[in-house]
């Protein structure tokens, strides 16, 4: 039944009362900006019913409800995919279009929410709105910062970095919910008292707080009634008269906590894999744990008077270890707060807590010094102490006798919390994002932990929404599709399997092949507009987005069209199709190798662009502040996924899927997801090559890598890395890129050179680049390939992947939200 607050006539009125009360203006009068905020308004008034309805049928049926801690949500615009999760999103538009207002500007003129970095924040957010599909009771708990990843601009060349503001016009979506506030404590010290019955009570003392306010966003299923809650918090100072009254008339004090309150979730850490140690780092992530617990438990002890029950109907899943406190801030509240002993409650913690490691890379395994996290959270300190005293009892109960092995597990060594370790010791579940990195978790990096604890490892390969990534992203291809096949793939991505009987087809390959040219079309558009480079929309789009990292191998990319550059100029009338080479990165803003690698690519882009004697037949373009609003437009309009990390280092990707569902064909290592998109596909439909995972784990064993053979005896890469450092690509300044060369060459720079083994993948890569043109120019083979990417891209539905965690780790039972009558 549709809802008849999208009727036409309805929801037009209501347009124009949002424009007139807001901003007492007449829908002429108002701005674009303006406008947004008052269809917004108006979807919003639909929503909150909804919501409302929702969280009564929590209640109702007393559901089990997951709680998804993560530091990040990378949510990317609401408008839009609300508007196709209503299924309203087509009466909306043409209702608009009957008062002259385009839906797809007004789309543009919300802020894209960046609160997270990369694939970690993104898959947060696919995992929301696939859980509010799936109709699974869930809250996502995370941090309202001012200003979320920020804003990238290139100028001469370089990345900089400007503040994203994304708050200042008002959200729409979010809603203040005062009555949730919490105290959150920081600091101090911890007084022990003996209570009556024989146990000591801990009391934290002089200590700073905030008060926590949580903004819920509405999290919409598809078609369903369902709407799920994301909370962010903000943090606001205590007012004075609520100190302690130990504190009264502490003016240095209040000064101080206001001033905690206002920095706390002032900026997201736009680090991606790579920990800074920063103490305000540590003090956001208890600061949105404590928050979030305090409200999860509040909830639960409104219908149940048992603490005892409480692994029944709540699971608390880590995103990453970033919010692993959550282990000591449960414990600390079950001791301190309920009375229970230290058994009780590690029983209801360990069956509680559940975590996913999301990277093998060594730099992001989080530690804390001690001195700094003692001196913030003492209590928490305390609790992990005794935590780690007992695993190591249980280590020495279970390898009796092996020092060595206690050393290497232990939570609390060297000076130092490490978090991964809290996490897998307190957890009832540890995953990885993909096979291969939950093998390489079992087999290498967590290998002690997995022989203490087999029964705790398990693998959920992750998965996207087709609802925004291709419903959303992709609307004529969503069509065709649907015109095809029927539109359960909405709901139910395995359906997509049908399409694989119109491949031969040559007139559906026509056809398939006609909208990925439409979508070029808009691509090269959005590219002259935002670029100034004119691309040919018939040449082949090769694609690389995602962050900026060493591992990604970028560098290996932009290398190769060096290379290819080389040969068009020596041999000009060589068989050469068409391509253009697209990059999309942001880099860490103290990551320098990476800020150089694109300055790289745009110098290199500079030079190629411009030399009028290869006819074009190269292009080179970095798009500039990749992100999930023009990101959709860009996988839609993909020949070419390029999915090319040292095999073992990208846990799983996600891109990649992103790419697949949009007819993309991979060309990539054998790494992360890509093993099983592979496995999906048939290797005839993907572009294989590379080192095998084991390969290079071999070789950083063995440490008997040496890159400078390689440059010594193959002339092109010679030539390539001579580039780099003779001014070819550099106005002659010879030490622009002296550090890129350095880093693949020199080893005195890194740990050892090349460290990710481009020179060693280059030539296979180059090989399987040739494989890619040489499909490409028999259309029918392409059209066959990208087609059957689409067939087989049902495994990888984030539907699939929250399904999985409901059935091995949460337990969730699916609830119903009748319509509003
Ligand atoms: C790590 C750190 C380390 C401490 C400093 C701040 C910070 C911020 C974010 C992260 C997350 C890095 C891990 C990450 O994003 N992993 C990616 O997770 C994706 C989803 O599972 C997966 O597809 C990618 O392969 C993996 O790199």
């Amino acid at each position: 039944m549709k809802n008849p607050a999208f009727e036409k006539e309805t929801f037009k009125k209501s347009v124009k009362e949002n424009v007139k009360n807001l901003y007492r203006k007449t829908l002429k009068e108002a701005t674009q900006q303006e406008i947004y905020q008052a269809v917004s308004y108006s979807v919003k008034d639909v929503i909150i019913d909804q919501w409302l309805a929702t969280q009564q049928t929590f209640d109702k049926t007393d559901a089990k409800i997951v709680y998804y801690m993560s530091m990040e949500f990378l949510m990317g615009r609401a408008l839009g995919n609300n508007l196709i999760n209503l299924t309203a999103y087509n009466e909306v538009k043409e209702a608009l279009e009957e008062i002259g207002v385009d839906l797809n500007a007004i789309e543009d003129e919300e802020p894209d929410p960046a609160l997270g970095n990369g694939g970690l924040g993104r898959l947060a957010a696919c995992f929301m709105e696939s859980l509010a599909t799936l109709g699974y009771p869930a809250y996502g708990c995370g941090i309202r910062y001012r200003y979320g990843m920020f804003k990238q601009k290139i100028k001469d060349g370089y990345q900089l970095e400007e503040p994203d503001n994304w708050l200042k016009n008002g959200y729409p979506f979010e809603l203040r919910r005062p009555e949730h506030t919490f105290e959150v404590k920081f600091g101090g010290y911890v007084r022990a008292e003996a209570s009556g019955n024989g146990h000591t009570k801990f009391i934290q003392e002089g200590y700073q707080s905030v008060r926590a306010v949580p903004y819920d966003m509405p999290i919409i299923g598809y078609n369903n009634n369902m709407v799920n809650t994301l909370m962010i918090w903000d943090a606001e100072p205590i007012q004075c008269f609520e100190l302690d009254s130990f504190d009264k008339g502490d003016y240095r004090k209040a000064v101080e906590q206001e001033n905690l309150a206002r920095n706390l979730v002032d900026v997201l850490y736009p680090n991606d894999n790579h920990i800074a140690g920063k103490e305000l780092r540590l003090k956001q992530q208890y600061f949105f744990v404590s928050a979030s617990i305090q409200r999860a438990l509040a909830r639960f002890k409104k219908n149940h008077p048992d603490i005892h029950m409480l692994p029944q109907k709540v699971a608390i899943q880590m995103n990453d270890t970033h919010p692993t406190v959550a282990v000591a801030e449960l414990m600390r509240i079950l001791l301190d707060e309920e009375g229970l002993g230290w058994d009780e409650a590690w029983e209801i913690t360990s069956k509680t807590c559940a975590y996913t490691n999301h990277t093998i890379m060594a730099e992001a395994l989080e530690k804390w010094p001690i001195e700094i996290f003692s001196r913030l959270l003492p209590r928490i300190y305390q609790i992990i102490e005794e935590i780690n005293r007992r695993f190591l009892l249980d280590i020495e109960a279970k390898f009796p006798g092996d020092y060595h092995k206690k050393e290497k597990m232990a939570i609390i060594h060297d000076g130092q919390v490490k978090m991964a370790h809290l996490a897998i010791a307190a957890g009832y579940s540890v995953n990885g994002v993909a096979r291969l990195h939950t093998e390489i978790l079992k087999n290498q990096e967590l290998k002690d932990f997995y022989e203490m604890f087999p029964e705790k490892f398990n693998n959920k390969t992750n998965g996207i929404t087709q609802r925004r990534f291709l419903y959303h992203g992709n609307p004529l291809l969503s069509a065709w599709i649907t015109d095809k096949i029927g539109d359960d793939w909405i709901t139910n991505l395995s359906h997509m399997e049908k399409l694989a009987l119109f491949a031969d087809d040559k007139k559906a390959q026509q056809e398939f092949m006609n909208i990925k040219y439409q979508n070029k079309l808009r691509l090269a558009k959005y590219i002259q507009k935002h670029n100034g480079i004119e691309v040919d929309p018939r040449s082949i789009f090769d694609v690389q987005v995602k962050r900026l990292h060493e591992y990604k191998r970028q560098l290996l990319n932009i290398l190769h069209i060096m290379f290819l550059y080389n040969m068009l100029k020596e041999h000009p009338d060589m068989d050469f199709y068409p391509r253009t080479f697209i990059f999309g990165a942001k880099a860490a803003a103290g990551y320098r190798i990476a800020k150089l690698t694109i300055k790289l690519i745009n110098s290199v882009a500079d030079v190629i662009n411009n030399d009028k004697t290869i006819n074009g037949k190269l292009k080179v373009v970095f798009i500039e502040d990749y992100k999930v609003s023009n990101a959709e437009w860009i996988f839609a309009a993909a020949d070419v996924s390029e999915q090319i990390s040292t095999a073992s280092k990208e846990a799983s990707g996600t891109g990649n899927m992103k790419f697949m569902l949009n007819g993309a064909v991979t060309i990539g290592t054998m790494d992360g997801a890509n093993v099983e998109i592979a496995e999906e596909v048939g290797e005839d439909n993907i572009f294989i090559f590379g080192m095998s995972s084991d390969e290079v784990i071999e070789h950083e064993k063995r440490r008997d890598y040496n890159p400078m053979e390689i440059f010594n005896n193959d002339q092109d890469i010679r030539q390539v890395l001579m580039q780099i450092i003779n001014g070819f690509y550099s106005q002659n300044d010879t030490e622009l890129f002296r550090d890129l060369y350095n880093s693949l060459l020199n080893t005195q720079c890194t740990q050892f050179a090349d460290t990710y083994f481009n020179l060693k993948d280059f030539r296979s890569y180059s090989d399987a680049q040739k494989r890619v043109e040489e499909a490409y120019r028999d259309e029918e083979r392409w059209a066959k390939m990208a087609m059957l990417n689409v067939a087989h891209v049902g495994k990888f539905s984030s539907d699939r992947t929250i399904q999985e965690y409901v059935d091995d780790i949460w337990h969730l039972e699916k609830i119903q939200v009748e319509p509003e009558e």
